[in-house]
């Protein structure tokens, strides 16, 4: 589709491989996913990216524990992430590891870079370490926390020689951008954390370890440097550009699988800055602090938007290995396959933790925001129609006479202000307000078929005309709810749109005409063939046990 839309670049963390994926990353993911869909549905270039951080102490400990070397192991984790990813349909443009060469040799240039201009330098630094997160906490934090690591176990006084970033010295430049980007980091509530936190004053922070092998080796021409492997949080926050290939010293595209450019489509290079780095919230000070930092000494734009959203709770308590409530794979595998993957992803979008504070993962939660949006919802809205149109109307889209206005609904008024409000919240990453936006137009539906009921109509010839024009405005309300609602329910939707004679989006969520066009009323053209097909989502039982977790 030739565009002059402004580029849309969106990201995840980039997770570790000493885990498999679970409910936490494949949630930033699903988020990112559908933000990435909607635009490129909306008719924006979009990339979208994702994958995985692989340096550091912990991945070599844990592949030690394995008899694996830090590379097989990681080879092993990166193909679960991407495995997964692409069982929930994560359309991901690219999936960056750090062990990617061209992703190394870029970390190498940045520290170059950074070391030549004096922003990184060679010191001494003594502080409280927390092993398990790989990374110096301050004096009151270290205090406030008890003395305790993010995983519970204590925290350790630890000296380093290292080279180090001078954010001391961005203090003022920061400050002075966040007053002037009150939308950089979001929500409301994670800003004000930060802005909390500039009060102590920034220290500077190790770049550079010495304490182990496994990572990025500072450039061999830097004097002193040798042993020195990038600090693992310092290479993975590069990964945001060096997918782009914003730092290559050669012409020649980055490594990795990212698809090759296709004619029409812009350069790596212009998706920076990126719209969103969708995150969670224990790694919002890297990203909010650190990272523009970093992008200032390097003279690079800093990012619009760092959204960090809150945890996926289980009963009330943190997820943890230790108490073995983690929503593992198994058991997304498991829900997927009793309710469908677009369920699932309905659930996590609608029901997830993206403002500031936690959600609580149930399973009598999930059954009851699949009864109510889907099944009862979408799902029967779109049986009742397809049924009154086969039965009354021999399964063609009835004409509606050029009537849009019927029984107090402005149809063409609903759509517009629905597509207007998706689109105006899905700018903003408010998924579920751009969701919600979309699923009211199903709603009016239900509301103006208890109003009108055709179904008594249908009894009166004389009023079959009535019925059509009812008919056909429930029809075309689902086709754009259908399309708006693409971006959440790639599959369910396409199979309604299939099934209102529609085109299906793309499986990268683009359609042929971008939404602005789609989504005009009128679009569904009258005598065309429907088809009533099975039931989209099935009734769940309130009373039946979760479904068991099934390997992948
Ligand atoms: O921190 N609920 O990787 P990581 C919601 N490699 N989201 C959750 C979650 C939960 N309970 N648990 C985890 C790292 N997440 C670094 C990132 S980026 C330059 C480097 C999600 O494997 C959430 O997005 O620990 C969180 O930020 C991320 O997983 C942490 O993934």
């Amino acid at each position: 589709m030739p565009t002059t839309q402004p580029p849309y670049y969106i990201t995840t963390p980039i997770y570790y491989v000493n885990d498999r994926p679970h409910v936490g990353s494949c949630y930033t993911t699903l988020l990112a996913d559908c933000a990435a869909r909607f635009m490129r549905a909306a008719g924006r270039p979009v990339f979208f990216l994702t994958g995985t951080d692989e340096h550091g102490q912990k991945v070599e400990k844990s592949a030690a524990s394995r008899g694996l070397t830090p590379k097989a192991l990681a080879d092993e984790n990166a193909a679960h992430f991407k495995t997964a990813f692409q069982f929930l349909h994560c359309s991901f443009d690219h999936f960056i590891r750090t062990t990617d060469a061209a992703h190394e040799a870029q970390v190498q240039e940045a520290l170059r870079r950074l070391i030549k201009s004096g922003d990184v330098y060679l010191g001494t630094f003594e502080g409280w370490y927390d092993e398990g997160q790989e990374e110096y906490v301050t004096e009151n934090q270290a205090r406030e926390k008890n003395f305790k690591a993010f995983n519970g176990q204590p925290l350790v006084k630890a000296k380093e020689h290292n080279y180090y970033f001078r954010l001391s010295a961005f203090q003022k430049r920061l400050e002075e951008f966040f007053e002037k980007n009150p939308g950089f980091v979001r929500p409301e509530a994670r800003r004000n954390e930060v802005l909390g936190r500039f009060k102590e004053g920034l220290q500077d922070v190790p770049v550079s370890r010495t304490s182990f092998t496994w990572g990025v080796p500072f450039p061999k021409e830097i004097e002193g440097a040798d042993r020195h492997v990038t600090y693992v949080w310092i290479d993975a926050l590069f990964n945001y550009i060096t997918a782009l290939d914003l730092l290559s010293v050669s012409p020649a595209p980055g490594g990795g699988d990212v698809a090759p450019r296709q004619r029409g489509q812009p350069p790596l290079a212009s998706f920076w800055p990126a719209q969103v780095h969708a995150i969670g919230k224990e790694i919002l000070w890297f990203h909010a602090v650190i990272w523009p930092a970093l992008l200032m000494a390097l003279n690079l734009p800093t990012p619009h938007c760092i959204y960090a959203h809150s945890f996926w709770i289980r009963d009330g308590k943190k997820m943890s290995k230790s108490l073995g409530n983690f929503i593992d794979l198994e058991t997304i595998h498991a829900y997927c396959n009793a309710f469908s993957v677009d369920a699932w992803r309905w659930f996590m979008l609608t029901q997830g933790p993206i403002e500031a504070t936690d959600a609580d993962f149930s399973h009598p939660k999930f059954v009851e925001a699949y009864n109510a949006d889907l099944a009862n919802g979408i799902g029967n809205a779109s049986s009742r129609v397809l049924n009154m149109i086969e039965k009354y109307f021999a399964g063609a889209v009835p004409d509606p006479q050029g009537n849009s206005n019927h029984a107090g609904h402005d149809w063409p008024a609903l759509a517009q202000s629905s597509l207007a409000s998706a689109t105006s919240a899905m700018e903003h990453f408010d998924l579920a307000g751009a969701l919600a936006a979309a699923m009211s137009l199903s709603k009016r539906v239900d509301a103006y078929i208890v109003a009108t009921e055709p179904y008594r109509m249908a009894k009166d010839q004389a009023k079959m005309p009535e019925v059509g024009l009812v008919l056909y405005h429930c029809a075309e309300a689902l086709r754009i709810a259908a399309t708006l609602l693409a971006c959440a329910m790639p599959a369910k939707m396409s199979d309604v749109l299939q099934r209102f004679g529609q085109e299906p989006p793309r499986p990268d969520g683009s359609f042929s005409r971008p939404l602005s066009e789609l989504c005009k009323w009128g679009g569904l053209k009258p005598g065309t063939r429907v088809v009533k097909g099975e039931g989209l989502f099935p009734r769940a039982d309130s009373d039946a046990p979760p479904p068991t977790p099934t390997p992948p």
